[in-house]
Parts: C-alpha cells; structure tokens; sequence
C-alpha cells in the first residue's frame, strides 16, 4: 500500500474516532475496521461524482449497518461531498448534519437512512432491480444509459437479521449481478464474539441463495480487496458476496478485536495511543494533513470526468431517439401524478358498490398508463390484493422490463425493497394484508 493510500485509510479512522469521542457516543468499531475496504470502493473502484450526488448513473452505496455512520461522514467529508470538518465536530447534536445514523435527503451523499439493522441490504436489493428495470427499458445499442452497481456495506448485524436473508434470497433468484454486497465479517456484535449466537456457514448460506461469494482474507490490503470488488463487477449473471475478513477497532491496541470497541468512545488515550500506533502526524483531534486532502481532491476531479463522459453519452443518446428522451423525462417527472388531478378519464367511475380491493385495483390499473415509474407488487397475494397490472409484464431475471414484481412470501423486504427502489427514482407500491405487515 502507498503511503498515500495508507494516510487516506487513516484519515477516516482518525475522523471517525474524533467524531465519536467529541460525541461522547457513536460507534467507532465498524469504521476502524472497514476503512480500509470503504477506502479501496470509494478512491478506486466505485463510479461517483462528489460533485454532483444526483447524478443519475452513479453507483450507489448504501451503509446498511448505520451505526457505522462516522464511516460515512468521514468519506463524505474527504471526498469533498460538503460535509465539512465542523459537520463532523457537530456528530450526534441536535439538527447537525451527522446524526447517529445516516439520513436521506438530510446529509448531501447518503441514498438511503438506515440504522435497523439489515434493511440497508433490502433497500441495495430494490436499487439494484431498479437499476436492471430502468437498463430494460432506457439502453440501446451503444448506450447504455443506465449501468451501475449497487454496493452494501454491513457486518454481523446485518446477516443475522432475516430481513436481508429474504432480499438475498430474492436477488439471487433475479440474478441481479449489479448487486455487490461487502461483508465486514469481523466476528463481533455488541454482546461478544458471534460465537456466542451466529455460527452457521454465511458463505454456504449466500452460495445456496445464488451469489457469487468471494473473500478477502485482510480486510486491510487494499490490492486483495480491490481484486475482490473487480471479480464482483465481472460477474454477469449472479450478485455478488465479498467476505471481508476484518478487525473491529482496527488500530486502537487496547481495543481492536474486542466489543468494547463497537459502541462507546474509544477514549482519550486510546485516541492518542491509536494516532501514535498509526504513525499519525499529530494528535490535535480532526486533524488530517494537506497532502491527505490533497490525494482525495485529485481522486474526485478524477472521478468527475466519469460523469463528463456520460453526459456526452446521454446527449448523443437523446439527439438520436428523441422519443426515448421523452420516454426519460416522463419516467423521473414527479409532477405526472399532479396533472391527473384534471383529467376526467381517470376520475370516470360509476356507482357501483364494489370491494375496496378491487377498485383499488381498478385504480392501480388506470394509474399504470399514466405514470410510467409506477412498479410493484405483492408478497405472493396478488390475485387476492389485486395488484396485478394487466399488459404490464413481469419483473423476473429474463425480464427486467416487466413492472408487476412477485416478491414471494417474504413482508419484511419487500417493504425495503419498494423504499430502494423508490429512491433510486421509480415509483414503487407493495402489498399484501395488513396483518402480514404488522
Ligand atoms: C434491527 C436492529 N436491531 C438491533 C440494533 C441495535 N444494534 C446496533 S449495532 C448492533 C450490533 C451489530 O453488530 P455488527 O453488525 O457485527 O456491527 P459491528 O459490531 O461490527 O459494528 C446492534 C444489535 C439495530 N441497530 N437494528
């Protein structure tokens, strides 16, 4: 690893433990450990404009374990998202930028509020099949105007819970090969080792779901993690598993490996003997050097030029069939909805009393016409919540096109799955009966 490369993995461990000890809470565990691997996606591998966030074919990336969150903020403050060193001071207080968790539309930079533990797997689930959705329906020969991976990023927590095991599940039956999920496997959870109560073989588990698995050994050793994420990007047909064999607290001597590292501050001392043991160049706290900040500047301009190029792509793209640039503007226009307000046709209804359920879906079917985003479906009761949009096609692995969805018996992702497919821009609904909900 560079010098370079190795400061600018410090630097994040180094924000992440000031921000928490400041606090006087927050997590300092997950961001220790998984820099490094955070580091290698962001700087090198992962396809993103910091100076523009919305761009619309980024990657996205999703930190499914929240409490992880100064992870974030200290990649969004070095990359230069906006969030600035005084965000990062302002960690955890009322109305500051960096709550304890990440949250949408709150934070420029993050695509999706977690903290509940394996929801960010589902949401990156339903991002990835909007992407495979909107690639159906936008790409053409030469253009392909929708094509980016979806990443996650969560440890223990988040494979244990059951919601992420149905979203896999469901991923690997779509082969969503855009998916790539980072496992920081590094055997800890708050009340010990996992040991403790999670011992079955995950890699087995993610193998018999679809995925490809991979690992990484170290999770500090930037060249095999990115090997890793790059045999992920190859893979065409199924989604994608990397076990990132890390150590909590990595670089904190009195706590790295141990619980207590998960989710209280690291403490005074262990702050400066962690920025000693890291051969950090001053204990001041959020203190990073000019040349680290430097290395990320040069990696953003770097990236903007990703942006650059598909815009001169997207620009031939609408010249050449303009009504596939309509097709676009409908499909992301939030007002489509408002202009039905006025519109007769749809409002036409006779007295007839009915089930609530089946004018509902009288009314799903009309809206389908209308607003080309709209996407969903059921937890296998379609035929009994009559969500089935006639002529609309069905989303499976050979058609990503189709827009009913069949998500099978499975509540809880589903509901994550419409939230990640609504933030990736399409307009989702999912149903089944209330008490399955509950
Ligand atoms: C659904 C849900 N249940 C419980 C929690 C509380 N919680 C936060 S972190 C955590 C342990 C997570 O362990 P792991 O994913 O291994 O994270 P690490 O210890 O590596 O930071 C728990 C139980 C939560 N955030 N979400």
């Amino acid at each position: 690893m560079s010098t370079i490369d190795n400061m600018s993995v410090n630097a994040i461990r180094v924000l992440a433990a000031d921000a928490v000890q400041k606090a006087n809470s927050g997590h300092p565990g997950l961001p220790l450990g998984a820099a490094a691997v955070a580091y290698e996606l962001w700087a090198k591998e992962m396809k993103h404009n910091p100076a523009n966030p919305d761009w619309a074919n980024r990657d996205r990336f999703i930190l499914s374990g929240g409490h992880g969150s100064t992870l974030l903020y200290s990649l969004l403050h070095l990359f230069g998202y906006g969030l600035t060193k005084e965000d990062l001071m302002q960690f955890r207080q009322l109305d500051s930028l960096t709550p304890g968790h990440p949250e949408y539309r709150h934070t420029r930079g993050v695509e999706a509020t977690t903290g509940p533990l394996g929801a960010g797997m589902a949401m990156a689930v339903g991002m990835a099949m909007a992407e495979a959705h909107l690639a159906a329906k936008f790409n053409k020969d030469g253009y392909d105007v929708v094509d980016h991976f979806t990443y996650v990023l969560g440890g223990d927590g988040c494979l244990m819970e059951g919601i992420s095991s149905e979203a896999f599940s469901l991923a690997g039956t779509l082969g969503l090969s855009k998916l790539i999920v980072l496992y920081d496997s590094n055997k800890i959870s708050i009340e010990g080792s996992t040991d403790i109560a999670f011992t079955e073989d995950v890699e087995g588990r993610m193998k018999a779901f679809g995925f490809q698995t991979l690992t990484v050994e170290d999770g500090n050793n930037l060249e095999e993690i990115g090997k890793a994420i790059r045999a992920a990007q190859a893979e065409t047909t199924k989604p994608s598993f990397i076990i990132c064999k890390t150590q909590i607290g990595f670089g904190c001597p009195a706590k790295q490996g141990k619980a207590s590292a998960h989710g209280e501050p690291l403490g005074v001392d262990n702050v400066a003997a962690m920025k000693e043991n890291l051969g950090w160049p001053s204990t001041e706290p959020f203190f990073v050097p000019d040349e680290v900040y430097a290395n990320y500047k040069a990696i953003s301009a770097e990236k903007a030029k990703d942006e650059e190029a598909w815009n001169k792509m997207f620009a031939e793209y609408c010249a050449k069939y303009p009504e596939m640039k309509k097709a676009w503007d409908d499909m992301f226009n939030l007002d489509i909805a408002k202009d039905l307000i006025d519109n007769e046709e749809f409002w036409a209804y006779d007295e007839k009393a009915d089930a609530t359920r089946n004018l509902s879906g009288i009314v799903l079917n009309r809206l389908k016409d209308y607003v080309p985003s709209l996407i969903g479906g059921a937890a296998d009761l379609a035929p009994s919540t009559k969500t089935y949009m006639k002529d609309a096609g069905d989303f499976s692995k050979d058609n990503y096109a189709g827009r009913n969805l069949h998500f099978g018996v499975r509540e809880l992702a589903m509901a994550a799955i419409g939230n990640g497919m609504t933030l990736h821009g399409l307009r989702a609904f999912v149903s089944t009966f209330f008490v399955f909900s509950d």
